[in-house]
C-alpha cells in the first residue's frame, strides 16, 4: 500500500507554478499533467478500451449519479468492480454525483442532510447523501473518489455561495467519516464560486484534513474564461505542493495551459468526445466541422502531425462521408481523433515542462482570451 497515491514531483517550471510528476494509484502510475477522458456511465462514449488505450489515457472518469441510476453500484460490484465491469485496467476516477444532481435533475432538493430529486428514468424519488454517495463510490471501486459538495450556480449571491462553501465543507467532513477503503483516495472539493476570499478560506479548512489530494470545483460553470484563470492562479498554488491538483470539468486548451501554469495536474471534460458526435473535430487547436463541404474532396489526414488511429489511416473525405451518410463509425474515428490531440496537448505541455520550456513554447496559450 506504501507508495500508492505518491506524488512525485519530476521537473518545475521557473516562471510558473508548472509542475510535471507521476503519481501512483492502485492500477498504475499517472504522468502530470494529464486530461482525463470521461466516462460517464462506465464508457468512454464510442470507443473501445483498447482504442482509449490508444489516445494515450492514462487515467478515466465514471459518475456516480449516472452508475447509480442505472445500472446501481450493487450490479457493478457483483461485476467484480468498475475496473472488471468496463475492461479499463487503468486508474479510475468517480465524481460523487453532487454536481451532476444540480446540473442534470429536477425538483432537487438541497438540506444539510443531502439532496432529494427524482430519477429522470422512472420518476423514483433518490435521496444522495454525504454518506450514500461514498458509500456508492466504495461500491463502484474507483481509485479515487470524490467528495459529495454543493456546487452553486453563476452567477450566485456572496450569501448564497458562502453557505454552500460551509456546506461542501461539514459534508466532506461527514465523507472523511464514511469511507471504509484505504485502496481509494478521497479528495476533497474547493468551492466559493468567484470570491476569492472564500476560495481561500476553504483551501485553509481543506488542506488541514490532510487528504491525498485536492480539486478545485465550481469552475467553468458559465463564467468567463478569464474569471477561470484568475480563480485558479488564487487557489491552486495554496494547495499542498505533494498532493495532486485537479480542477473539475475543464478541458480547452487554453485554460488548461492556464491552470497547468497555476500548478494544476488533472483535467477532465466532456468535450473532445461531445464534440465529436456533433461532428466538431479539433485540429491544431481550431475547431472544425467535418460535414464542411470543404472536406468532400480532400484526402489528407485530419492532422498531418496527429499519430492517432484515425489520422494515419482515413481521409477528410472519407470522414466526411461517414458523417453525412449517418455512419456512427464516424463517432468512434472523431472521438479517437479528439481524445489524441487533447491528451497530446497536456503530454506536449508535460515535455516542455521538463525541458523548462513552458512559458517559451505555450505563450500563444498562456495569454488571456482573446
Ligand atoms: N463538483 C463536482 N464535480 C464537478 C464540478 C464540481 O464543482 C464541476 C465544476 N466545473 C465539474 N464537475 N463534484
Ligand atoms: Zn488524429
Amino acid at each position: 500500500m506504501g507508495r500508492d497515491f505518491t506524488f512525485h514531483c519530476q521537473g518545475k517550471c521557473s516562471h510558473t507554478h508548472a509542475r510535471a510528476g507521476v503519481w501512483m494509484t492502485p492500477h498504475g502510475p499517472v504522468e502530470t499533467p494529464i486530461f482525463m477522458p470521461v466516462g460517464t456511465l462506465a464508457t468512454v462514449k464510442t470507443v473501445t478500451p483498447a482504442q482509449l488505450e490508444a489516445t494515450g489515457a492514462q487515467m478515466i472518469l465514471a459518475n456516480t449519479y449516472h452508475l447509480h441510476l442505472q445500472p446501481g453500484e450493487d450490479i457493478v460490484a457483483a461485476a467484480g468492480g468498475l475496473h472488471r465491469f468496463m475492461v479499463w485496467d487503468g486508474p479510475i476516477l468517480t465524481d460523487s454525483g453532487g454536481f451532476q444532481v444540480f446540473s442534470l435533475s429536477e425538483l432537487r432538493t438541497i438540506t444539510e442532510k443531502g439532496v432529494t430529486f427524482r430519477s429522470p428514468r422512472d420518476g423514483r424519488k433518490i435521496e444522495i447523501t454525504p454518506e450514500r454517495s461514498i458509500q456508492i463510490q466504495n461500491k463502484l471501486g474507483a481509485d479515487v473518489i470524490m467528495a459529495f459538495d454543493e456546487c452553486p450556480p453563476y452567477p450566485a449571491s456572496r450569501e448564497a455561495v458562502e453557505l454552500a462553501t460551509a456546506r461542501t465543507y461539514r459534508w466532506l467532513e461527514r465523507c472523511i467519516e464514511a469511507h471504509t477503503r484505504s485502496d481509494q483516495a478521497l479528495f476533497g472539493i474547493v468551492q466559493g464560486g468567484v470570491y476569492i476570499d472564500l476560495r481561500l478560506q476553504a483551501v485553509e479548512a481543506l488542506t488541514q484534513l490532510d487528504l491525498p489530494g485536492y480539486a478545485i470545483g465550481g469552475v467553468s460553470v458559465g463564467e468567463p474564461g478569464e474569471t477561470i484563470s484568475e480563480i485558479v492562479r488564487a487557489t491552486a498554488p495554496k494547495l499542498p505542493v505533494e498532493k495532486p491538483r485537479y480542477l473539475m470539468g475543464v478541458g480547452t486548451y487554453r485554460e488548461m495551459a492556464q491552470a497547468i501554469a497555476s500548478g494544476v495536474d488533472l483535467f477532465d471534460c466532456v468535450i473532445p468526445t461531445r464534440w465529436a458526435r456533433h461532428g466538431a473535430v479539433m485540429v491544431q487547436g481550431e475547431r472544425w466541422n467535418i460535414k464542411n463541404a470543404q472536406f468532400r474532396e480532400d484526402f489528407t489526414p485530419l492532422d498531418e502531425t496527429c499519430s492517432c488511429y484515425t489520422c494515419q489511416n482515413f481521409s477528410r473525405a472519407y470522414l466526411n462521408h461517414l458523417w453525412k451518410a449517418g455512419e456512427i463509425l464516424a463517432y468512434t474515428l472523431l472521438s479517437i481523433h479528439n481524445l489524441t490531440e487533447l491528451i497530446r496537448f497536456t503530454k506536449r505541455i508535460r515535455e516542455s515542462i521538463l525541458s523548462d520550456r513552458f512559458t517559451t513554447d505555450f505563450a500563444h496559450w498562456l495569454e488571456p482570451t482573446p
